[in-house]
């Protein structure tokens, strides 16, 4: 990846782009949501569908020469529908954010009412949050994790469902380490007559992989994001019933989005072409072995965990009962120095702030597209726990240093 088009015309993002690469190679990856696309992925990101506009949809466009965009529109919504089994499939969303607008555009009206997960508690803005557009057009209530197990307890969120009576109740989570039980907020859903929105933005390739209980076919309406554990192009997906097919449509394209991003598209199509391979479903229990290795390992080195620990590929560690006055914030920024790239988290019942909480959430998804096992990553585990000891060490920083450029060395990425 030389860039060298690039770097013709403007050698100063050349060296950005050349930088990220080698940023990408020479560190772990353990942002939870992120991942590392093949070669194959990025080629289609980067083609000449980036310049084309095709608002509407395959076969019924508002602009000519869309011959290759439908295609390759179709290509990915076929793939969608083998990975997921869903009816209908929408691949226009920008991101998963825009997916849920999407949904909630086809089926709410301000005003309505949304019952979520907190944030805090390892929902997403885009559920409901006061900061997010969602917290602003609907009323929202969220629901909570139990204090005492860290999982969340469906028959209390029944009864709240059925105070509250929301017209929509999301399930699907950002930092939530446990499997979802989705008939059961399915049922508590009808019990209100709400509708189901499950953004399984996370687990997306575990779903498809069949490691995680599918919401396909169980909750009204599915969103994901593309480049997560599914590792394909960026954006987002709307899965649903054909019932709902006319309305999401709308409520995405002209209804939320301009023109689709068919070079994002073309890199869907791709992804989930690779997704349906054998190969990933060893992938994706890989990555969740991997998870539960980091878990025991954390768990061994004295680490408290949300919940004790995970049943897919992230795994969220509390510091306040280990380490009281280090911060989330504190223990990224030292892993940042020594090649180790997580991100800060807040924890059911947060002591501190969004911005410095008492948390730091773990992923395993491009680790384990390297090609780490449960041994590697259990050093990673050990490399953080040492760091998460002595944040402010420079000895023992530098010990973790090696032992990252070693596993990087081992465990190599776009060469
Ligand atoms: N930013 C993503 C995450 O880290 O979970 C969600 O959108």
């Amino acid at each position: 990846m030389s860039y060298e088009h690039v770097r013709e015309v403007d050698p100063e993002v050349a060296d950005a782009l050349v930088g990220e690469v080698e940023r990408q190679r020479d560190t772990l990856a353990m942002i939870a949501s992120e991942n590392h696309v093949s070669e194959a992925v990025l080629e289609a990101q980067g083609s000449a569908l980036t310049n084309k506009y095709a608002e509407g949809y395959p076969g019924e466009r508002y602009y000519a020469g869309c011959e290759y965009a439908d295609e390759v529109e179709q290509l990915a919504i076929d793939r969608a529908k083998e990975l997921w089994g869903a009816e209908h499939v929408n691949v226009q969303p920008h991101s998963g954010t825009q997916a849920n607008q999407g949904v909630y555009y086809a089926v709410l009206d301000p005003g309505d009412k949304i019952l979520s997960l907190d944030l805090e508690h390892g929902g997403h803005l885009s559920h409901g949050h006061p900061a997010n557009f969602t917290g602003q057009f609907y009323e929202v209530e969220q629901y909570e994790v139990d204090p005492d197990t860290g999982y969340i307890d469906y028959d209390e969120l029944r009864e709240q469902a059925e105070e509250f009576d929301p017209d929509i109740i999301v399930s699907g989570y950002s930092a939530y380490p446990r499997e979802v039980d989705f008939g059961a907020i399915q049922e508590a859903a009808e019990a209100v007559d709400a509708y189901h929105l499950a953004d399984i933005a996370h687990i997306t390739g575990l779903v498809a992989a069949g490691v995680h209980e599918s919401p396909v076919g169980v909750a009204d309406f599915v969103t994901g994001s593309t480049h997560k554990t599914i590792r394909a192009g960026r954006g987002g997906i709307i899965m649903c019933d054909e019932e709902y097919a006319d309305d999401v449509n709308a409520a995405v394209f002209p209804g939320g989005q301009g023109g689709p991003l068919m070079h994002n598209i073309a890199g869907k199509a791709v992804g989930f072409r690779e997704a349906l391979e054998p190969a990933f479903e060893a992938y994706a229990a890989q990555t969740v072995d991997n998870a539960k290795a980091l878990a025991d390992q954390f768990r061994e080195r004295g680490l408290e965990l949300v919940s004790g620990g995970t049943d897919n590929h992230l795994v969220l560690i509390d510091l306040r009962p280990s380490h009281p006055d280090t911060t989330g914030k504190e223990v990224e920024a030292a892993l940042e120095e020594v090649g180790v790239v997580l991100n800060a988290n807040t924890v059911p019942g947060e002591t501190r702030s969004a911005f410095n909480p008492s948390g730091i959430r773990a992923g395993t998804p491009g680790l384990t597209t390297r090609g780490f096992d449960e041994a590697a990553t259990r050093e990673v585990a050990d490399v953080i726990a040492d760091v998460v000891d002595a944040p402010d060490d420079a000895d023992v920083k530098a010990e973790a240093a090696a032992r990252v450029d070693d596993l990087t060395d081992e465990y190599t990425l776009y060469e």
